[in-house]
């Protein structure tokens, strides 16, 4: 058994541990409350801090979670998942860390660092490297992509939480971007991550015929723009605007927003990975196909775990969507219809691998079994 001493307002390592027991107990509060939580596979966090939360209104302790990795999964291919994860999520942290130096200006590095540092599941590179992996290609032919997906994600991450967008306090269990650097430091540290990472895939990224590397960034704009997460996000914003009018939104309009402001990127961390792995044409659409539906899956999660989860277990604030109207798969069709639906995704994803050596698909599925029962 190992233990590992844990803070819980901090950034998330991720993938830790699985059939784990964590044992929570506040550091401050001489630890009277204890919690175990018991899942498949858990996130954990690395560092502390302590600041308010505008949106809960406390101000929140530093914690410190106790986790128990029981050295018990409970079959061999859990193992072998929690121990990719583990190794890929080492490289991953070192690789995003080394992306983004603290050059002049030094604050604005600084700020970039501090969000795209802060933790995370790491769950799009993860996915990049797997799909490339499957296909046959090496971890380093994808990192350089890997690193800019998630320099995207966390861009995308830092203006959500902006006033003017979500108007969040907490994110990764740590102050948002503009709530440390000011919302003009924000704005302009996710543009400097944004256009980094384009840099970044064209520059870095080796031993790949160049058609392949510029298909990936054509698909990585495509992705992002107007026809992905931002279009995405515009359709979200419209929404809440219309349900606050009493017009309520349709599931075609939901599955929209969810396949472009979450799915997109997810899909698009799987295809770029078969295409830079050296994957056939047909490999890239079974990988976008199995991409699709646990995008879509991870989305139905996120609504039902805002209703479920806590905003500590989160590490943002719980029941945002609820709080301000936001239509989503549990406020249109309840928890239980959702829990199937996202069941029956992963399901369908997991599918489309089973013509895949199944030793080698292993880390995707993994992966979609993990959107599936993830905590957080
Ligand atoms: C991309 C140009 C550009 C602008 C951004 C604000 C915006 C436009 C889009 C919002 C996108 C958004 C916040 C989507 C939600 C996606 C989502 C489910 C995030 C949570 O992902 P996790 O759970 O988070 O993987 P971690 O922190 O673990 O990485």
């Amino acid at each position: 058994m190992s233990v590992f001493t844990v803070a819980s307002t901090s950034s998330m390592t991720f993938f830790s541990s699985f059939s784990s027991r964590i044992s929570m107990s506040s550091s401050s509060a001489s630890s009277s409350s204890k919690r175990n939580v018991s899942s498949s596979l858990v996130g954990f966090s690395s560092s502390s801090s302590s600041s308010s939360s505008r949106a809960t209104g406390k101000r929140r302790e530093k914690r410190t979670f106790r986790i128990e990795a029981m050295a018990v999964a409970d079959t061999n291919a859990e193992i072998d998942f929690a121990k990719y994860v583990k190794e890929k999520n080492a490289a991953i942290e070192q690789a995003l860390s080394d992306s983004v130096p603290t050059i002049y200006p030094e604050r604005l590095h600084e700020s970039m660092r501090y969000s795209l540092l802060a933790g995370g599941k790491r769950i799009r590179p993860c996915l990049a490297i797997a799909a490339c992996e499957m296909v046959g290609g090496a971890q380093e032919v994808v990192m350089p992509t890997a690193c800019a997906l998630e320099m995207i994600h966390t861009m995308s991450l830092i203006h959500d939480d902006l006033p003017m967008m979500d108007n969040d306090d907490f994110r990764r269990g740590v102050p948002t971007n503009h709530k440390v650097y000011g919302e003009e430091m924000a704005i302009l540290a996710g543009d400097a991550l944004l256009s980094h990472a384009f840099e970044y895939i064209a520059r870095e990224t080796k031993g790949v015929p160049a058609e392949k590397i510029l298909r990936v960034i054509a698909d990585v704009g495509k992705c992002v723009g107007s026809e992905g997460l931002v279009g995405g996000q515009v359709v979200d914003i419209e929404s809440e605007g219309l349900a606050m009018e009493g017009k309520p939104v349709s599931l075609e309009t939901l599955k929209y927003i969810h396949a472009h402001k979450t799915g997109a990127l997810l899909e698009t961390a799987v295809v770029s990975g078969a295409i830079l792995g050296g994957g056939t044409e047909e490999d890239i659409e079974r990988l976008g196909k199995y991409a699709y539906d646990i995008g879509l899956a991870f989305q139905v999660v996120d609504d039902i775990l805002d209703c479920t989860a806590t905003s500590e277990e989160l590490g943002k604030t719980a029941g945002k969507d609820v709080a301000v109207g936001k239509a989503t798969y549990p406020s249109l069709l309840g928890l239980e219809e959702s829990q199937r639906i996202a069941d029956e995704l992963i399901k369908s994803a997991k599918e489309q691998l089973s013509v895949y050596d199944q030793k080698k698909a292993a880390p995707l599925i993994g992966l979609a079994d993990y959107i599936k029962n993830r905590k957080n």
